[in-house]
Parts: structure tokens; C-alpha cells; sequence
């Protein structure tokens, strides 16, 4: 039985082929093995094409047939090893290029495959792609040879893969002293893209270049969102839409979206370790209204009175307060401020006695300039210096104002020869007193010294150093003769 059925399926078999074989020899009727391939498959066509040039160390590498392929027969080495249908290599296929995964990505209908490098491929070398005879189209039908590239493409030359460092930052990093209408530059160790170097232009903290006082929670704003490049773009300039403020210690800051001109990052981002810090600045109005700032510009006096010494870039600004200073020309008294300047740090030059011979220093030292307000009865402003040893009228360029207990001045710094340093004393006198010899409120010494016969010895000084970032009533300002 089992015979007889075997033989009809043969013999139904071939009575088939032979009706089919009454059609046109084109034979679409197809039965399952209908068009077959026996084709072997070709490669078409590489990316990077053969003997190309300049290649991006960057690149993928792609292999395209001449018709699907069993995605199964295409694969790649992950490892140095070379293996796999699809190769690449640069030493006559001794190593392979270790690719990002085993399966190349399939397109065009499987008929192309991408391989991913897993690292950067070397500049300036010239690499040779493989497929083997064990890659094979859909039909199983394998390569009729191997192919291997005739020349190879090349990578681009010199490539540059080290990032950017933070050179140096102007001010320098820990840098005192700065000026309130500084500049801010930042150094890098080789050119950078500028379009990668950016500045914020409000006080938010934006941009790859930032200049922060209070750790970047809010920024300075800069005249420009690019800064200006020289050095052969190495060097970049920020310039502050409005001047820096007072005694703040600034970071620099630069994002790893900086990059060099080969698009490589800075490796981390850099911070300054401490900043900068600015000079001391309050510009007074010299308007008989007390704008000074008690803790910056205030000195006590035990005389019921009050001292302040303030400056910014132009001016020197001195005041007092005390309870006989009468209103602008109020009063009916004869008492005067003075004010002594030195800008003569070892006061070897000038006077030995005051203008009205009322005060001396410690032995054997020198006054230069001096500010003489009436504040009792009618106004009376005078200027004088000693350049020669002998006090004469001095055009300071000085402006006063006197209200009721309080008497203010503004002196330009350039009338002193814009000093580094100046030294300044106080006190009242009052011509009235003791039988018209007068005598001393010594303003900083705190004590009332009486007769002004003989002259009085002014014992201590305000010294304020214009280059410090330090305020005026700094205790280390506070000196003796
Ligand atoms: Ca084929
Ligand atoms: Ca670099
Ligand atoms: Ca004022």
C-alpha cells in the first residue's frame, strides 16, 4: 500500500512538470523554487570610496552590493581581531578596526551595511576595506571572491584630539586692586573656535565665558555676547556694560562648550580658585547731607564727633560731624575744621607746623596740604599747601559744603599728584578759646588737648592706600607719627 502511494506521488510529479512544461519556457507558474538565484552577489560600491582622501577620523565605513544580502552572513569584529564578513584595517588585515557592534546597520532593502567604528580611527593612515566569501545573498549564494579595497581610503592629516586648557585669566586669578572698569580676558592654551566663546549680555549666567560675584547665581553683563579675539584666537576680551562694583571679588568661569578649533571641548570646566577682587569706590555729593557709609568710611571720635574718609578714582572725600558746627553761615563763634594731607608716605617734605601754627606732628615731620572750613559764623572755605616748606594758597579744585553738625569736602586726587597712598589728619579749633590762643579737638586721638600754646602734636593718621581692596576705615588704616 505504502508502495503504491510512493509511486503515484512520482508519477503525479512528472505529469506535472511536463503540463508545465507545455507553458512558455519563461515558466512564471512558479512553484516554490520558481527563480532561483545562482548569482553570486557583488560589492557595488564603499563609503569611503576607494582611494579617497581627507577621510574624517569620524567616519563609518559602508559596503553596498549588488543586491540583498542574508543579513545573517554580514557581520563585523568587535575586537582588534580581524573577523567577520565585513573588515576594515589598516596593516594588510594583521588587526582589523574593532567596530561599535558585531551586526552592521542593514538599509537599501539589505543590499547596504554601515559599520560604526568603536573608536576614532587614526589620522593621516590609510585604511583597506575587506568582505569575505562566507557574506552571501539572500539566496545563499557567496561572494565569488573576496574583495579587498585596491588602494584604501586615507584619513585627514594632523588631526588634533588634545582639548583646550584655561591658560591664565586677566585680572589673574587672587589678583587685588582691580579697577572697577576693568577688562576681563581669558587665556587659552591654543586657538579655539570662536564661535564656540560666547558672553552673557544680562545677568544671567549664559554664554562659554562667565564673570560672576556671587558664585554664578547671577552674572556680569557684557557690552557684547562675543568677546573680542586676538592672539590668533587664543586670547578673548570681555568688556563689563557698566563698571564692576566696590570692594566684590569676581569668578571667571569658562564652560566645556568652549572649544578649540578642531571642535575638541575643554576637558573640565574651569573655575577661578578665589577671583579677583576690585578697588574700594563711593563717590560722596558734596551737598551738606551725610552719604558716606558708616562701615566703610566712619572713624569715632570720643569728641562727641565723627570722622569719615571715602574716594573713588577721582576724588578724595572728608567729613566730620560735631555738635559745633553750626549751619552755613550760622553761628556767631570763631571755630574752624582742619584738615591736614600728606601725599609724602615718610612726611619728609612740607611744613612742621600747620598753616595756623596750632598743630604739629611727631618729631621732625611734615605737613603738605591742608582744608580750612569755618564752621561757626560767617562761610569761609581756604586751601593751602607748603610745597617749599612755607604754607601759600593752593588751587585744589576742592569743592565744601557745611550744614548744621556736619561740614563735608571733595578733593581731586590729582590735586595731591594722584598719590598711591595719603596720609590725612583731623581737628577743630576755635580761635575764641583760651584767651584767643585757641585749642585742639585732636579728631583721632579722642581727646580734647586744650591750649594751642604750645602747638598741639597730632599723634595718629588715616593712611588709605588707593591700589588696596581695602575700605577706607580699615583698622589697618588708623597710624601713628
Ligand atoms: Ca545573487
Ligand atoms: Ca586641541
Ligand atoms: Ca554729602
Amino acid at each position: 500500500m505504502v508502495r503504491v502511494i510512493t509511486i503515484l506521488a512520482i508519477a503525479s510529479l512528472i505529469l506535472g512538470c511536463g503540463s508545465s512544461g507545455g507553458d512558455t519556457a519563461s515558466g512564471g507558474s512558479g512553484g516554490g523554487g520558481g527563480a532561483t538565484d545562482t548569482t553570486a552577489p557583488i560589492v557595488s560600491s564603499t563609503t569611503p570610496s576607494d582611494a579617497a582622501t581627507s577621510i574624517a577620523i569620524t567616519t563609518t565605513v559602508k559596503v553596498v552590493f549588488g543586491e540583498a544580502m542574508d543579513t545573517a552572513t554580514i557581520t563585523a569584529p568587535t575586537t582588534a581581531t580581524c573577523g567577520g564578513t565585513l573588515q576594515v584595517s589598516s596593516d594588510n588585515f594583521a588587526t582589523c578596526v574593532a567596530m561599535s557592534s558585531a551586526t552592521p546597520a542593514a538599509s537599501d532593502a539589505n543590499a547596504a551595511f554601515t559599520m560604526t567604528p568603536a573608536a576614532s580611527l587614526a589620522n593621516s593612515t590609510v585604511y583597506k576595506i575587506r568582505v569575505t566569501t562566507a557574506a552571501k545573498d539572500a539566496s545563499a549564494n557567496a561572494l565569488a571572491a573576496q574583495y579587498t579595497s585596491t588602494t584604501g581610503f586615507t584619513t585627514v592629516a594632523g588631526g588634533d584630539v588634545t582639548p583646550p586648557t584655561v591658560s591664565s585669566t586677566t585680572p589673574t586669578d587672587a589678583a587685588t586692586g582691580v579697577a572697577l572698569s576693568t577688562t576681563i580676558a581669558v587665556t587659552f592654551s591654543e586657538a579655539m573656535d570662536t564661535a564656540t566663546i560666547t558672553a552673557p549680555t544680562t545677568a544671567t549666567c549664559g554664554g562659554t565665558l562667565q564673570v560672576s560675584p556671587d558664585n554664578f547665581v547671577t552674572c556680569v553683563a557684557m557690552s557684547s555676547g562675543t568677546p573680542t579675539a586676538s592672539g590668533g584666537n587664543t586670547v578673548f576680551t570681555m568688556t563689563p556694560s557698566a563698571n564692576l562694583s566696590s570692594l566684590k571679588t569676581y569668578k571667571v568661569r569658562v564652560t566645556t562648550a568652549a572649544k578649540d578649533a578642531s571642535a575638541n571641548a575643554i576637558a573640565a570646566q574651569y573655575t577661578s580658585a578665589t577671583g579677583f577682587t576690585t578697588l574700594y569706590s563711593h563717590t560722596i555729593a558734596i551737598d551738606g547731607t551725610n552719604d558716606f557709609n558708616i562701615s566703610e568710611n566712619e572713624f569715632a571720635s570720643s569728641n562727641t564727633g565723627k570722622l569719615y574718609v571715602s574716594y573713588d578714582k577721582d576724588n578724595v572725600y572728608v567729613a566730620l560731624t560735631h555738635a559745633d558746627i553750626q549751619a552755613g553761615g550760622a553761628g556767631g563763634g570763631n571755630k574752624f575744621v582742619y584738615v591736614i594731607f600728606n601725599s609724602d608716605g615718610t612726611l619728609a617734605t612740607g611744613s612742621t607746623n600747620s598753616s595756623d601754627s596750632k598743630a604739629v606732628f611727631g618729631a621732625s615731620k611734615k605737613m603738605q596740604y591742608s582744608w580750612k572750613e569755618r564752621v561757626d559764623g560767617a562761610n569761609y572755605t581756604e586751601y593751602q599747601s607748603a610745597p617749599g616748606g612755607t604754607w601759600a594758597a593752593w588751587t585744589s579744585g576742592g569743592a565744601s559744603n557745611r550744614a548744621a553738625g556736619f561740614v563735608e569736602a571733595s578733593i581731586p586726587r590729582a590735586s595731591f599728584g594722584s598719590p598711591s597712598k595719603l596720609q590725612i589728619t583731623f581737628y577743630i579749633i576755635d580761635y575764641n578759646g583760651d584767651s584767643g590762643k585757641g585749642w585742639l579737638y585732636n579728631m583721632l586721638n579722642g581727646a580734647t588737648d586744650g591750649t594751642g600754646n604750645p602747638a598741639r602734636d597730632l599723634v595718629k593718621y588715616v593712611e588709605i592706600d588707593f591700589s588696596a581692596s581695602k575700605t577706607p576705615n580699615d583698622a589697618a588704616n588708623i597710624k601713628n607719627f
